[in-house]
């Protein structure tokens, strides 16, 4: 499948890298090494609503600036690569136009619950991250990895591994890590830009979510409601509530964290996290999906009702 997957690539005209809706520095570093690699007729499209971008800490990757949007996007592709899209409702709007015009689809994934959506999947359930399953796609193919690209795999695996803490992380993520260290990648430099530069507005945005948060059953189930007013009271943007929830479960009594995000139309976004407990059984029970410590869901109900609904499933895991 590997080497099939490079074939298609280099008789490909025109490639689109298909990143998932609310980027990370998962499928952004994934996507900014894919194009590195592919050059000039590859394009990175941003599943982003109008006004909307990618989480600005990301903002010193290359080829992000110039990536489609949702908006300017033309149906122009032959091939198309999802990189780390776990499923098919994640590919929206005009993209999924795109993807369904396409001659090929390419589907390269670490989501244990992707079906294999595309026409052509390399996924590998519960490995780290789709950067290392991109790293080993170059090994396994002998293709030369360059700093540029090594720099994007290296924010791939550090974010969704967040900052190589997690159990996916095994003796060949770390190993991989060293050999992109040994390519040049600054460590310590990534570590800082993707940690250590958030806005204020984030920080003390996410300070009130934690202040706020709620904990039950025994300290054991930790959950904080983020409404928009209060968004817009300090300035937050969406993406500044990534990592409230991982606060949450540092605590040490928690067992499981939720934070339950008002979405529009009534609807709420749920992200979830564990220490032990796998959060998908809970994610699915709402049509979610993601990882074992880390998952989420929309839940159709304003963000109160949302609340008791998942509540009732989280005590089941309790
Ligand atoms: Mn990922």
């Amino acid at each position: 499948m590997i080497k099939k997957i490079f074939e298609l690539i280099e008789s490909a005209k025109k490639v689109l890298i298909i990143t998932h809706v609310n980027p990370d520095g998962d499928t952004l570093g994934s996507a900014c090494a894919l194009k590195s690699y592919i050059g000039e007729k590859a394009d990175i499209l941003l599943q982003v609503s109008k006004g909307k971008s990618y989480p600005e800490i990301y903002s010193f990757m290359p080829y992000l600036n110039e990536a489609k949007t949702l908006e300017n996007v033309e149906n122009i592709y032959d091939t198309v690569i999802c990189v780390d899209v776990a499923s098919v409702d994640r590919i929206v709007e005009n993209a999924r136009e795109i993807f369904n015009n396409a001659k090929v689809t390419i589907n390269i994934d670490h989501h244990k619950t992707n079906r294999g959506f595309a026409d052509y999947n390399h996924i590998l359930g519960g490995i780290s991250s789709t950067g290392e399953v991109l790293y080993e796609m170059f090994e396994v193919q002998k293709k030369e990895i360059t700093l540029e690209m090594a720099n994007s795999i290296y924010v791939a695996i550090l974010t969704d591994t967040g900052c190589f803490k997690y159990e996916t992380v095994t003796p060949r993520t770390l190993e991989i890590a060293a050999k992109l260290a040994k390519i040049g990648v600054d460590t310590a430099s990534i570590a800082r830009k993707c940690y250590d530069l958030k806005s204020k507005a984030m920080v003390m945005f996410q300070a009130y979510c934690v202040t706020n948060a709620k904990l039950i059953c025994n300290d054991k189930i930790a959950y904080t409601l983020v409404k928009t007013k209060d968004m817009e009271k300090f300035g937050a943007k969406d993406e500044h509530t990534e990592g409230i929830c991982e606060v949450l479960r540092s605590m040490k009594p928690v067992e499981l964290a939720f934070v339950l995000k008002e979405a529009g139309n009534n609807s709420t976004k749920v992200s979830m996290r564990s220490k032990e407990k796998d959060v998908t059984e809970i994610a699915k029970k709402f049509n979610g999906g993601g990882h074992i410590r880390a998952a989420g869901c929309t839940i159709k109900k304003p963000v109160d009702e949302a609340l008791i609904c998942l509540l009732e499933e989280a005590k089941k895991h309790i």
